[in-house]
């Protein structure tokens, strides 16, 4: 193959399949610490396992979204190189453990998250919030504006589904910053899913609103989890925005260090994940659209979502594990 022909293939299509494995360890990993109420530990066994997984990888990968700086994290940081080193050169963003306190908790939809896309696609975003709303395909472009009002983007969603404002549900983050997103919200008559942690399956889940019952999704979060939330919608379609909130000097300096000159930038899914992207998340703990691993006597259960976004593909992956010496 030359290069042209490299270009408009795109990635890999085997590294589809191989990304599965890339979470279903971390997955594991995470599964077996659910529910101890030690969320370190827990995303530390998901960081080695989704680590040593990585590695094994044909492809030249650069951490973009991942542990944190250099200096805070000894694996996965942003920055590292994975994969064997031999293969296309690739970026990387991933959440071994998205949802760390839910993992401890046991609560619903934590996951273990990787996207991977061409080199130079994915945005390389600080660890501040950003303001986020998205929802999922099969609507025009511009019925969702995140500087129009929470009540109008409920209005023009419920107008572009043919639903009542009341048959809507938006589903936001549990925090007291969101108390006057959720009053208005709730002004509108519709409905609220309120989520302790995992945003990035928030987002997933207004892809889907018949399995999810979620519609749209609203409010401040991670900016490295709204990238990774953007790659999965950029394979399933849907439309997201994205604001970085960088209310201090700091925040603005560091995002200008990251190649962010204008710190009031609108972010759609393409800007936030561009070019063929590939995105795959195992479930932990049971959730709306993945269920948890499952451990039984001889064997272990893992369910995978596996998007590519050339093609659109949704691949769900259930997978019973027989040689578990491999965790
Ligand atoms: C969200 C959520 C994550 O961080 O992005 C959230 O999806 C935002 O930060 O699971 P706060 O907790 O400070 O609100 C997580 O909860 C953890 O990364």
């Amino acid at each position: 193959m030359n290069v042209a022909q490299n270009i408009v293939a795109g990635l890999d299509r085997i590294l589809t399949m191989e990304l599965v494995r890339v979470t279903e360890r971390a997955a594991v990993a995470a599964a077996r610490l659910r529910g101890r109420g030690d969320e370190k530990a827990a995303d530390q066994v998901a960081v080695d396992a989704m680590r040593q997984e990585l590695n094994r990888l044909a492809i030249k990968g650069t951490v973009v979204i991942g542990e944190g700086e250099r200096d805070e994290a000894p694996m996965l940081y942003i920055g590292e190189e994975v994969g064997s080193g031999k293969g296309p050169a690739v970026d990387i963003a991933l959440d071994p453990l998205e949802g760390t306190t839910i993992c401890a908790k046991n609560l619903p939809n934590a996951l273990a998250v990787i996207a991977i896309a061409e080199k130079g696609s994915l945005l390389f975003a600080p660890d501040v919030y950003m303001d986020k709303i998205a929802i999922g395909p099969g609507y025009a472009d511009g019925v969702i504006d995140i500087d129009a009002s929470p009540a109008e983007n409920i209005a023009s969603l419920a107008r572009a589904k043919g639903v009542a404002v009341s048959d809507i549900t938006a589903c936001i983050l549990d925090r007291p910053r969101h108390g006057k997103l959720i009053d208005a919200v709730r002004a509108t008559g519709a409905a609220i899913r309120l989520i302790g942690d995992g945003d990035v399956a928030g987002v997933i889940h207004t892809t889907d609103p018949e399995e999810t019952g979620i519609d749209i999704y609203l409010g401040t979060g991670g900016a490295p989890e709204g990238v990774l939330a953007a790659a999965a919608l950029r394979c399933t379609g849907g439309q997201m925005q994205g604001r970085l909130i960088l209310d201090t000097q700091e925040k603005v300096a560091r995002a200008a260090k990251m190649g962010i000159s204008d710190p009031k930038r609108v972010y759609r899914t393409e800007d936030m994940a561009r070019g063929d992207v590939l995105f795959a998340a195992t479930g932990v703990t049971d959730g709306n659209m993945l269920a948890g691993v499952k451990f039984g006597r001889n064997t272990i259960t893992t369910h995978t979502i596996v998007l590519r976004s050339s093609s659109r593909t949704v691949r769900e992956i259930k997978a019973r594990h027989q040689d578990l010496d491999k965790f």
